[in-house]
C-alpha cells in the first residue's frame, strides 16, 4: 500500500455525532474528503434542514438522522437505519457535547448530570452500538473528541472536566478491550477552537476590546490564536485511516501547543 492509500477511507462508513456544525461538520467533511460517505446526528429538525443545505454547499452526499446521543434506544434505531442506508459504520466519531460554565458550589447534581451524560455516557452508548458489527468484520475506528479538560481544570467547568476525564479513559478502556478485534479507539484533543460553544468567551466587549476570557486564551496559545474547525481535520483523518492501525489509546492534542506550554513570562 503507497502511503496516500494509508490515508484514504474510500470504501468506509463514517458517523459523526453533533455534526450539524462546529467541530463536527468539519471532521465530517474531512472525512469526506478522504474518500468516507458520512452520516451524521443532530437533536432539531431546524439544525437537520440547515445541515443538509450547507453538506450538499460542499458538494458532500451526507446522510442525516434526527436522534439524541443520550437515547440508547434512539442510538440503536440510527445505527441500524444506517446499516440499511449506507451499509455498517466503520468510523464512529463521538463529537457531540455540551458545556455548562456554572461554579461548582452553584451548580445543581441535574446540570452536573446533563453534562455527564451528553459528554461522557452517550460515548459509551454510541460506541457499544456500533461495536458488534466492528468485532464481526475484525476493522473499526472510534474516535473521541476529548478536551484541554481531558488533562487540566479550571474555574466553573467541574462537569465538563470530570466528563472529558471520564471520556479519556473510557476512550483507553475501548482500546484495551477490543484491540485484538483490530478495532483502534482514540482521542482529540481540541484546545480552544472558535465555534458557537465558545462564542461566549470571545464576544466582543462594549468599547470593542476583547473579551478577557480571549485574551487570556490568545496569552496561554504559543500559536498565539484560536483554533478553526478545520485544523481538526487532518488529525481526524489520520486517526480514521489505515495510516493509524497501530496507533490505539491515544489522545492527539490539536491545542496550538498549549499543553506544552507553561504560560508567557512576566
Ligand atoms: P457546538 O458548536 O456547540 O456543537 C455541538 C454539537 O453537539 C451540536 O451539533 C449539537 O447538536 C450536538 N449535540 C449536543 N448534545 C447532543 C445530543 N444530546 N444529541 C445529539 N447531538 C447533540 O460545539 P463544538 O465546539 O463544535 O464542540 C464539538 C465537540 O468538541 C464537543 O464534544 C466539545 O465539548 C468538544 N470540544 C470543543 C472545543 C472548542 O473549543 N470548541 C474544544 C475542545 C473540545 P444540536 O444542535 O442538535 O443540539
Ligand atoms: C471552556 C471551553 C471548552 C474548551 C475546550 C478546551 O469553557 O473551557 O468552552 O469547551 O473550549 O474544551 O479544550
Amino acid at each position: 500500500m503507497n502511503i496516500m492509500q494509508k490515508f484514504s477511507l474510500e470504501g468506509k462508513v463514517a458517523l459523526v455525532t453533533g455534526a450539524a456544525y462546529g467541530i463536527g461538520f468539519a471532521i465530517a467533511e474531512g472525512l469526506a474528503g478522504a474518500g468516507a460517505r458520512i452520516a451524521f446526528n443532530c437533536r432539531s429538525q431546524h439544525h437537520m434542514d440547515k445541515a443538509l443545505a450547507d453538506y450538499a454547499a460542499k458538494g458532500i452526499e451526507a446522510k442525516g438522522y434526527i436522534c439524541d446521543v443520550t437515547k440508547e434506544d434512539q442510538v440503536q434505531k440510527m445505527v441500524a437505519d444506517i446499516r440499511k442506508d449506507l451499509g455498517s459504520v466503520d468510523i464512529l466519531v463521538n463529537n457531540a457535547g455540551i458545556i455548562k460554565r456554572i461554579p461548582m458550589a452553584e451548580m445543581s447534581v441535574e446540570e452536573f448530570r446533563e453534562v455527564v451524560d451528553i459528554d461522557l455516557t452517550a460515548a459509551f452508548i454510541m460506541s457499544k452500538a456500533v461495536l458488534p458489527d466492528m468485532m464481526e468484520k475484525k476493522s473499526g475506528k472510534i474516535i473521541n473528541i476529548c478536551s484541554m479538560m481531558s488533562e487540566l481544570g479550571r474555574e466553573t467547568v467541574s462537569a465538563y472536566a470530570s466528563a472529558k476525564g471520564g471520556l479519556k479513559m473510557l476512550t483507553k478502556n475501548i482500546a484495551s478491550e477490543y484491540g485484538s478485534y483490530n478495532i483502534q479507539c482514540n482521542g482529540i484533543g481540541p484546545g480552544y477552537i472558535a465555534t458557537p460553544q465558545t462564542a461566549p468567551l470571545r464576544e466582543r466587549q462594549a468599547d470593542g476590546s476583547r473579551h478577557p476570557f480571549d485574551s487570556f486564551i490568545i496569552a496561554k496559545t504559543p500559536a498565539e490564536r484560536w483554533g478553526d474547525p478545520e485544523d481538526l481535520m487532518g488529525a481526524a483523518v489520520f486517526l480514521a485511516s489505515p495510516a493509524s492501525d497501530f496507533v490505539n489509546g491515544h489522545i492527539l492534542y490539536v491545542d496550538g501547543g498549549i499543553l506544552a506550554y507553561i504560560g508567557k513570562q512576566p
